[in-house]
């Protein structure tokens, strides 16, 4: 992924030209792939990262692959798609002249309704669109501002004190009109009062709940159709995040507290500031396979690299999870669960 394999996949409904959205792809609907990069002196990329806790932490910002990127407006309006697809580092993106902007949609799809705000912080792996208006013949500049890690020892070490231009908005000096967003644009809720299941998830060091990633081993087994509320606690002073497979969640609550409106929206990846206690909440819909297993990880790749992973199967109700295919030719068996009659073998050769 450092070396350039991240992309996106853009989804959209018959729901679209309702929305009053930009949607004209390359034109005024951008996608905004943000990294950070590391150079040698003699130009070569490198992903030393001086043994920082959280990995490499890059002075130079690509977007899309380009070093001081800029997009040629020729709209009042344009929506940029903005991933965080650094390995490592969280960004808080925002205009320079502090101009508002509409947050429209978070990791798994459009919000309620459109929110005004001013900055919106992404850790890696995490998604948001977002809606601003330019005036003709001017610049905006898309920068990452200084981020709120939380409660961290040594913040500077983790990029608390870094900013970026991001990308440059060049308006030409005439600009097609826009649509007003319109007022509503989704409509989605899981009541806790549904949820039959809870389980909790403690992050420390490259650990989940004490463990590494196994492969062969299922860490959890979930019931298809379930509601369930995961309770996931970052133990470290250092970032963590916490990304899900298969599902989209919404955060209940960080502490008791209620989330802020910008992360009141359906979710599959969330920062975890050290100590607290986030609460998500999800229905697990489809795809039903004992064997296959979805993953839940932290999304710093070096973390998930270094084995921050676990795995879960959803099942048919009254299943269990099954054997797991290798690909030395055996199949591993989840602890406690058994092959099922009928469950097909899907072993690799080696
Ligand atoms: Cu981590």
């Amino acid at each position: 992924m450092y070396r350039g394999l991240a992309g996106m996949f853009i989804l959209d409904d018959e729901d679209t030209a309702a929305s009053g959205l930009p949607s004209e792809y390359g034109v005024d609907d951008i996608p905004v792939i943000v990294q950070d990069k590391q150079f040698t002196e003699d130009g070569q990329l490198t992903l030393q990262n001086d043994g920082n806790e959280i990995g490499l932490l890059g002075s130079t910002v690509m977007v899309n692959g380009t070093i001081g990127a800029h997009h040629k407006v020729t709209t009042e309006k344009v929506r940029l798609r903005l991933l965080n697809g650094s390995t490592a580092r969280i960004y808080n993106f925002g205009f320079e002249d502090g101009r508002p902007f509409q947050l429209v949609a978070t990791d798994g799809g459009l919000l309620r309704s459109p929110l005004e705000q001013r900055n919106i912080q992404l850790s890696p792996g995490e998604r948001a669109e977002i809606v601003v208006a330019v005036e003709p013949g001017t610049t905006a500049m898309l920068r990452s501002s200084e981020p709120d890690l939380g409660a961290v020892a040594a913040p500077f070490a983790f990029g608390a004190n870094d900013s970026f231009d991001v990308l440059e908005l060049r308006a030409a000096g005439e600009l097609a009109p826009s649509s007003a967003v319109s007022p509503t644009l989704s409509d989605f809720g899981t009541d806790e009062f549904d949820a039959s299941v809870t389980r909790s998830f403690e992050l420390e060091g490259r650990k989940i709940n004490g463990r590494t990633m196994d492969m062969g081993r299922i860490d959890e087994t979930v019931t298809l159709g379930a509601t369930e509320v995961w309770e996931v606690r970052n133990k470290n002073l250092f970032p963590h995040n916490f990304h899900i497979h298969d599902v989209q969640f919404q955060i209940l609550s960080i502490d008791g507290e209620a989330p802020p409106a910008h992360l009141a929206g359906r979710k599959d990846t969330v920062y975890l500031s050290p100590q607290k206690t986030y609460r998500l909440i999800m229905t697990f819909e489809d795809y039903a396979d004992p064997q296959l297993p979805y993953m839940f990880h932290c999304h710093l790749l070096l973390h998930e690299d270094e084995g921050m992973m676990g795995q879960f199967v959803v099942v048919e109700p009254g299943q269990s999870a099954g054997a797991i295919p290798t690909n030395d030719g055996g199949a591993h068996h989840a602890p406690s669960a058994h092959p099922l009659p009928g469950v097909r073998d899907i072993r690799h050769d080696a």
